[in-house]
């Protein structure tokens, strides 16, 4: 299937290798869209431009099965891309670390959501082989 996977980048990149982790994970099963997400060495200022972005990852959340969105660091964009996908009927996974965020009600209380409390990277790395 063809995953979507969403995480923190302007929000901060505190959890970028473990994007880059869960990113792998996924492609033991699944064609992941945005393996840019996980890619530490790129800068999240100096890029191709808000539009072409925009452009580009709005045509890949149309064209993609599943999203599955790390959020324990929070993100604008993230928070953009689920409601995005919600509209657009697709199946979303969201994963979090309860001891250290809050999820936002407008997340944690939408029924339509799979969400995924996890403790540290081992279990959110076996959370995600079950996807999909
Ligand atoms: C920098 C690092 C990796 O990629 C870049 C270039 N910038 C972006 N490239 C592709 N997608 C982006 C970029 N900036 C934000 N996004 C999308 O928004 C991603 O799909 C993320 O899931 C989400 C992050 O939003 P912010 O608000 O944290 O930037």
């Amino acid at each position: 299937m063809k995953v979507y996977f969403a995480g923190s980048i302007r929000g901060g990149r505190q959890d970028a290798e473990l994007y880059r982790k869960v990113i792998a994970a996924l492609k033991e099963k699944h064609q992941v869209l945005t393996e840019h997400v996980g890619d530490l060495s790129l800068s999240t200022v100096e890029d191709k431009g808000d539009k072409a972005i925009y452009e580009q990852d709005t045509t890949w959340l149309r064209e993609c099965d599943i999203v599955v969105a790390e959020c324990t660091q929070v993100s604008l964009g993230v928070g953009y891309e689920l409601a995005y996908a919600e509209a657009r009927g697709k199946e979303v996974h969201i994963f979090y670390r309860p001891k250290e965020t809050q999820l936002s009600a407008m997340l944690a209380g939408n029924e339509r959501f799979h969400i995924h409390r996890y403790a540290d990277e081992a279990e959110i790395l076996a959370q995600v082989k079950n996807i999909g």
